[in-house]
């Protein structure tokens, strides 16, 4: 099936747990991104998560929760990404903790808007890569394997490679666009500016900005143009 995340090339990454104004808020939304994704991998609360998801309702684009606590899911959102991390030493983070989640509320989980992510944590240092235990030291050609075998064994519709707060390695970002069909990839991490934006979105199909947003919003706003301003294509 496809779905609204076939038609994103750029998002912004909203974190519950840090704070922006009205103003600022209303500059992303109106920026010309395709998405919101709100999530974060600390401090993310029930509270903080529906006072986001009003502020953002206010705007006509989707808005989507990257769930990364159970107590912080909030109904609402367009639909419900659910980060499954490939790389992990620890199955809890690849199925462990989604198993649970179906056996304490599966009767009330709207299926139909539900997105997994296969998740390659390649920034060892980051808070969600100290949390999951992930193997951040993969060659390209081992992150091509994960994405290879997520598309083809779990039929995953995204990949995610996540360096977050750190600019990745646009090769291997390339290799494992390449490895992969119809799965979408999404490339998060130390996107700053038009040229960084450039680069991410010559070889990735969706590119997710974060940190930017909270230390310089005019940067994270050129990032926007830079991926969606011309018809670019992949390498
Ligand atoms: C984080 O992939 C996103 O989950 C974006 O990363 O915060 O480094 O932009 P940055």
């Amino acid at each position: 099936m496809k779905s609204i995340i076939h038609t994103w090339r750029h998002v912004f990454k909203l974190d519950p747990d840090r704070s922006l104004t009205d103003e600022e808020l209303e500059a992303v939304c109106l920026s010309g991104t395709d998405a919101i994704i709100v999530g974060g991998s600390s401090g993310v609360t029930y509270d903080n998560t529906v006072e986001l998801l009003s502020r953002v309702r206010q705007y006509e684009l989707p808005c989507v929760l990257e769930v990364s606590d159970l107590e912080a899911v909030v109904p609402g959102f367009d639909l419900y990404l659910i980060p499954m991390v490939l790389n992990t030493k620890n199955p809890e983070w690849l199925i462990g903790r989604h198993s649970e989640a179906v056996e304490r509320f599966g009767y009330l989980i709207p299926w139909d808007m539900v997105i997994p992510e296969g998740y390659i944590i390649l920034n060892p240092a980051s808070t969600a890569g100290i949390l999951t235990e992930a193997d951040g030291t993969l060659s390209a050609s081992k992150a091509a394997a994960y994405a290879q075998a997520a598309e083809r064994l779990m039929s995953m519709p995204i990949i995610y490679l996540e360096y977050s707060g750190m600019f990745g390695d646009m090769e291997l970002v390339a290799a494992v666009r390449r490895s992969i069909g119809q799965t979408r990839l999404f490339y998060g991490g130390g996107v700053a500016d038009a040229e960084t934006a450039r680069q991410a979105a010559q070889v990735s199909d969706t590119v997710v900005v974060g940190n930017i947003i909270y230390t310089s919003l005019p940067q994270a706003l050129e990032t926007v143009q830079a991926v969606k301003g011309k018809d670019m294509t992949l390498n």
